[in-house]
C-alpha cells in the first residue's frame, strides 16, 4: 500500500492528520504538486483528475478523494472513531464536515488559485475576482463558525471528529487566502489552539 501526496498540500495532511489520530501508518510517496509531478506517470495514469492524494492498494486498487481515503481506515480502524457512532452522530459529523469543506477549505483554496502568481501553472485560466469573492465567502464562514463554537468544544459536538481534521487544515491553510484568526474568532482561536496541541496536528 502507498499513499502519494504532497507534503505541503493541504488535502493530503487531512489524510495524514487522520491516519495519525488512527495510529495508522502507511508509506508516503511525495510528489511535488508545484512542480507539476502529479500530471506525470504513474499518478497521471492512477488518477484522471490529477490530484492528491492518491492512496494504491497492493492489489493495485486505486482510492483517491481525502474523505474516501479516511472512510477505508474508518472501517478497516475503528478506533477511535472518527466519523461518529449511529445515525445521529455520523450525521451531524457529516454535515459539518460537508460545510467545512464547501464553504471554508474550498473557497480558501480557489482564492489561493485564482488569485497568486505561482498558481498560474495549475489554474491557467485564472480569474481575479473568483479569488476575491472566494475570500469574502472564507470571511463569512469564519464569522459563522465562531458564532458556533461558542456552544461546544468540537466542530461536530462534544467529540473530536473527522470535522475538526479538516476544519484544522483548511485554517491553517488560511494564509493562503491572506486570511487569519483574529480577535474576533476568540471561540474559534480557543477551539484551534486546543486541535493544534493534539501530536497528530503535526502529521
Ligand atoms: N476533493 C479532493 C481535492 C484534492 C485536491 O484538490 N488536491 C490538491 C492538493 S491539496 C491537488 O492535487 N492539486 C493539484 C492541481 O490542482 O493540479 C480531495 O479531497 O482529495
Amino acid at each position: 500500500m502507498q499513499l502519494y501526496q504532497d507534503p505541503k498540500a493541504v488535502n493530503p495532511r487531512r489524510v495524514r492528520v487522520f491516519l495519525a489520530e488512527k495510529g495508522v501508518s502507511v508509506p508516503l510517496v511525495d510528489v511535488d504538486v508545484l512542480k507539476g509531478e502529479h500530471m506525470q506517470p504513474p499518478l497521471s495514469d492512477l488518477n484522471p483528475m490529477h490530484r492528491v492524494p492518491v492512496l494504491v492498494l497492493d492489489d493495485g486498487t486505486v482510492i483517491a478523494e481525502s474523505m474516501a481515503i479516511c472512510r477505508y481506515f474508518e472501517v478497516l480502524h475503528p478506533e477511535p472513531c472518527l466519523f461518529g457512532a449511529g445515525a445521529l452522530e455520523q450525521a451531524v459529523i457529516e454535515m459539518w464536515n460537508r460545510r467545512i469543506e464547501r464553504r471554508l477549505l474550498d473557497p480558501v483554496s480557489q482564492c489561493f488559485r485564482h488569485g497568486h502568481p505561482a498558481m498560474a501553472a495549475l489554474e491557467p485560466r485564472q480569474i481575479k475576482e473568483w479569488s476575491v469573492l472566494s475570500k469574502d465567502r472564507a470571511a463569512d464562514m469564519l464569522a459563522m463558525l465562531d458564532a458556533e463554537m461558542a456552544a461546544r468544544p468540537c466542530i461536530a459536538g462534544a467529540a473530536f471528529s473527522v470535522a475538526d481534521i479538516t476544519a484544522l487544515c483548511a485554517v491553517d491553510f488560511l494564509r493562503a487566502a491572506r486570511l487569519e484568526l483574529t480577535d474576533a474568532h476568540a471561540n474559534l482561536k480557543r477551539w484551534h489552539g486546543e486541535i493544534s496541541a493534539r501530536p497528530s496536528a503535526a502529521a
